[in-house]
């Protein structure tokens, strides 16, 4: 566990942007500390293509990958991690496909949810959109008091997603997760690298003010 909550501190994942693998790379070398391929528009072919050169540069800066939806992409590439939603398939189906040395982490909205992803097996958990956000627009923000409540429900790491700026981090409640996981305030910054290690201080304040 210790081990997973360091490796989710800052966790970036991807959507539709040019360039994406160099802005992939200028974020690791900013300071992510896991990235989740998450392609909604492209074909599993293409799909495949992008997860075989973004599982090189994870390996190659010995960080986790993991792969988003695609179940069985995330067993034919061999990735670190799988992370599936609610509208995915289930978490016992993906791990009978994944087997179990492949971590399986699940989108929660409710405590409901997350009971029923701990018990099912998950490894962690994303709990969001913790804040208003244009990269997923059909999403609700999730009152930070639901956040509080899933991390006292369950013993899996946490963590938090959705609309996560440098100013707007601080306010999410100490001790209720263990990482923050980030699309565009890194991907559409004009320089990822820069921006990526900005919000890994900003990442690292919060997380060392819970063990105060
Ligand atoms: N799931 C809940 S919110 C979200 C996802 C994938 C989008 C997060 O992107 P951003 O740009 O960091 O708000
Ligand atoms: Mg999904």
């Amino acid at each position: 566990m210790a081990a997973l909550a360091h490796d989710l501190r800052l966790y970036l994942v991807t959507d539709e942007y040019p360039d994406l693998l160099s802005r992939v790379e200028k974020a690791i070398q900013g300071g992510i500390t896991c990235v989740q391929l998450r392609r909604k528009k492209i074909t599993d072919d293409q799909f495949i293509e992008e997860a075989l050169q973004v599982r090189q540069l994870c390996r190659l800066y010995q960080i986790p990958f993991a792969i988003n939806d695609r179940v069985e992409i995330a067993r034919a590439v061999n990735a670190d991690w799988l992370h599936i939603g609610q509208e995915d398939k289930g978490i016992l189906f993906a791990r009978t496909i994944v087997g179990s040395r492949t971590k399986i982490g699940v989108s929660v909205h409710s405590v409901e949810e997350a009971l029923e992803a701990e018990s099912s097996g998950a490894d962690y958990v994303g709990v969001g959109a913790l804040f208003p956000t244009s990269s997923k627009p059909d999403t609700i923000p999730l009152p930070l008091d639901t956040l509080r409540s899933i991390r006292k429900a369950i013993g899996i790491p946490i963590v938090g997603i959705g609309g996560i700026t440098e100013e707007n981090i601080k306010r999410v409640p100490p001790d209720a997760v263990d990482g923050f996981a980030i699309i565009s305030s890194i991907l559409s910054a004009p320089d990822p690298k820069s921006a990526a290690v900005r919000m890994r201080e900003a990442v690292e304040t919060v997380l060392n003010y819970q063990q105060i």
